[in-house]
């Protein structure tokens, strides 16, 4: 059976599914219909269907170009049919995994993929899980629903899981050119889904375990989110000591060996750092085992909003001013520079704390019109002289590169500056508070 698969993955007959038209799918699938596949894309939302049917691309990555020739030439449908999962013999499955309030995996939507794959299953198909979740998920979720079906795994149906490691925006790094790690129940089900993605991926990585691969994406996350904690701790110390935490941090990355610049900052946001390191503790926690770094890293990375708010509430102090009844500009809200994507940024949670404390709070974001919060939406303004001075107090939340950092010093009175965008600047009318004491507080 694996030489059958292998000989479709070969010469292209092999009908591919992709499960999840997200920032993950969408890319894969423009990538497997550029190898020379047919591919059957399937969402359950029916705008994203409509979108790309008429060959649109909703992903920041993917140029409606190349949706609109792959639907053209019949190299790529979309669907929320789902019986055509049936038609497929490789699915890759790239849905979210997001966590619950109480902080535990969402598995969701990664269970109602795998039932639609347990009713279309069949000998011959190859299924990969690209979802970033805890380690033992493909085994133990997925595994059982193959044999559900009468399906041996690594005998009628190959099994494995493949991280996903797109960075939306990257201008050097895309689906194509990142190394792809990928790990079967067997070696035959490596063997199959490394031959798949070595047909539209540069460098395959296979290891021996499903396990294995579930563990070196948590590992890559929990990395950046144990070393940005790390840097913040750094700045709260640097703080404390009246140091100029960004002084220290570029004179220690000039250390050509054994150290990795990070950056302090309000916090963590997106979809990946605040919330894969989660997957592993929870998972250790069912293993009676305390993941100390990641909540240690997590309890530090959280609370950088508070001290922000801490911050802007002793500098409009120096003013003999209290937060309440104060006029606050935030300058950024997207959870990094450059981006529109606000999901879990920290700028939420230093509005939400500012407005707890009777600020009036606007924000302005060039790349983020509107944030759409429970009851109502919040609207960016814009970053006119009238909006530097009616503000008390400007905080620069994200270091979006064109933003007009100079105007900001020159028309503020008070710029509480969380990303050191202020260094360099030639002096204004504002004065400037650091988070670490870079500057006079
Ligand atoms: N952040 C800091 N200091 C830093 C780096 C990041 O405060 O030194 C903050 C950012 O402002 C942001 C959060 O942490 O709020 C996450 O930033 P990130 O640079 O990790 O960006 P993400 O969330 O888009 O992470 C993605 C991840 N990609 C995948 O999961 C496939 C991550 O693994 C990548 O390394 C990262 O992009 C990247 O390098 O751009």
């Amino acid at each position: 059976m694996q030489d059958k698969v292998l000989a479709k993955i070969h010469d292209r007959s092999a009908i591919v599914g992709v499960i999840g038209l997200g920032y993950v799918g969408l890319p894969l699938a423009m990538e497997f219909a550029r190898a020379g596949f047919r591919v059957i894309g399937y969402d359950v939302s029916q705008r994203v269907i409509d979108t790309l049917m008429s060959g649109q691309s909703h992903i920041q990555d993917v140029k409606s170009s190349d949706v609109a020739t792959a639907v053209a030439n019949g190299s790529f449908v979309a669907t929320t049919v789902e019986s055509r999962l049936g038609e497929c013999d490789a699915i890759s499955i790239a849905v979210p995994t997001p966590l619950s309030k109480t902080r535990d995996p969402d598995m969701s939507f990664v269970l109602a993929a795998a039932d639609a794959v347990q009713r279309h299953a069949h000998t011959g198909m190859l299924v990969v899980l690209e979802s970033t979740t805890y380690p033992g998920t493909t085994r133990e979720l997925l595994q059982p629903r193959m044999e559900a079906a009468g399906l041996e795994v690594g005998r009628d149906v190959f099994l494995a899981f493949s991280p996903e490691r797109v960075d939306p925006g990257n201008p050097v790094y895309n689906t194509h050119n990142t190394p792809k790690v990928v790990g079967g129940i067997t070696p035959g089900c490596v063997a199959t889904a490394s031959a798949l993605y070595q047909t539209c991926i540069e460098t395959v990585v296979p290891v021996s375990s499903p396990e294995a691969a579930e563990l070196v994406k948590l590992l890559e996350n929990t990395f950046r989110a144990v070393n940005i904690g790390l840097v913040n701790e750094i700045a709260i110390v640097c703080d404390k000591l009246g140091v100029n935490v960004w002084e220290v941090i570029d004179a220690a990355a000039t250390k050509p060996f054994g150290f990795m610049k990070f950056t302090p900052g309000p916090g963590i946001g997106g979809h990946c750092i605040p919330l894969d390191p989660h997957y592993l503790a929870w998972k250790m926690r069912t293993l009676n085992y305390k993941t100390r770094f990641i909540d240690l890293a997590s309890e530090i990375n959280s609370q950088m909003p508070d001290y922000v708010v801490e911050k802007v509430s002793r500098a409009l102090n120096d003013e003999s001013k209290s937060v309440r009844g104060s006029r606050i500009l935030v300058l950024g809200v997207a959870y990094k520079r450059d981006i529109d994507d606000v999901r879990e940024s920290p700028a939420l949670d230093i509005i939400r704390l500012l407005e707890e404390r009777g600020a009036h709070v606007e924000y302005h974001d060039p790349f983020v019109s509107q944030i759409r919060e429970d009851d109502h939406v919040r609207r960016t303004v814009d970053l006119s002289e009238d909006m530097l001075r009616w503000a008390d107090a400007c905080v620069v939340v994200t270091d979006h590169k064109q933003m007009a950092w100079q105007r900001v010093v020159d028309h503020a009175s008070l710029v509480v500056d969380t990303r050191n965008v202020c260094a360099g600047l030639a002096p204004g009318r504002a004065r400037v508070v650091a988070l670490a004491s870079g500057h006079a507080a």
